[in-house]
């Protein structure tokens, strides 16, 4: 499948704005500054479509985008980053959860993790979330660029260890390579061909 265009529809900071339309919609999940934006950048083939940043704390709303006009991404906010202002942090987890909760049209939570980094309490709750309300999710490494060789083997085996999951519930991914880019976009075209889930694991 390849993204022929995409644009930026809109951005949200509660659940009454946010967009309907018919396409299969995929989420962008995660702790501040583990590449969510740049992933969808790499995603959807334009440098600048999302704005990322070298500072956590970036993405401060539900961000929509359309692509091919008939599917859509979803850049989220960041979860965990202390400099964001108290009152905004404390509003991203009640906001991620209503745009998971009801949103009918989304397909798959794509839950990005770092890969020099152990999953703790906040993908624990996502997933937890994630299951609770049947959203199918792949777990995404980010930033696989930055291991080579038996490092970045031990850290995917130490992640598959700690979230308890097999070699093939797992996505590797670098916005710099563009490592991982067929295996999303072939996410999204089983969605498009067949609209039906994918199997949960
Ligand atoms: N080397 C490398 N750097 C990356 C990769 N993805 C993101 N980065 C860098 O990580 C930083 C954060 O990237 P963002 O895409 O803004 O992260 P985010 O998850 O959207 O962050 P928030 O919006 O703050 O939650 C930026 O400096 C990016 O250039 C990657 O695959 N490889
Ligand atoms: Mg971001």
């Amino acid at each position: 499948m390849k993204i022929k265009n995409a644009y930026f529809l809109k951005s949200c900071v509660s659940a009454s704005q946010f967009p309907s339309y018919p396409f299969p919609e995929f989420a962008f999940l995660g702790r501040s500054n583990v590449g969510k934006s740049s992933l969808l950048n790499m995603i959807l083939g334009q440098k600048d479509l999302v704005k990322t940043g070298s500072r956590p704390g970036v993405t401060q709303a539900i961000n929509f985008f359309i692509a091919n006009d008939n599917s859509s991404f979803v850049d989220l906010p960041g979860f965990g980053y202390a400099k964001v202002p108290a009152g905004i942090r404390k509003k991203f987890m009640p906001l991620i959860k209503s745009y998971l909760e009801g949103r009918e049209n989304l397909k798959v939570a794509f839950l990005l993790i770092d890969i020099r980094r152990t999953p703790g309490d906040f993908e624990e709750e996502i997933l937890a979330f994630l299951e609770k309300n049947r959203i199918p999710a792949v777990i995404t490494l980010t930033k696989c660029d930055k291991l080579s060789g038996n490092l970045k083997k031990q850290r995917i085996n130490e992640i598959m260890e700690a979230m308890d999951i097999g070699r093939d519930s797992i996505f590797l991914t670098s916005c710099k390579t563009g490592e991982g880019k067929r295996e999303i976009l072939s996410v999204v075209s089983d969605f498009l061909k067949h609209d039906s889930p994918i199997a949960e694991s």
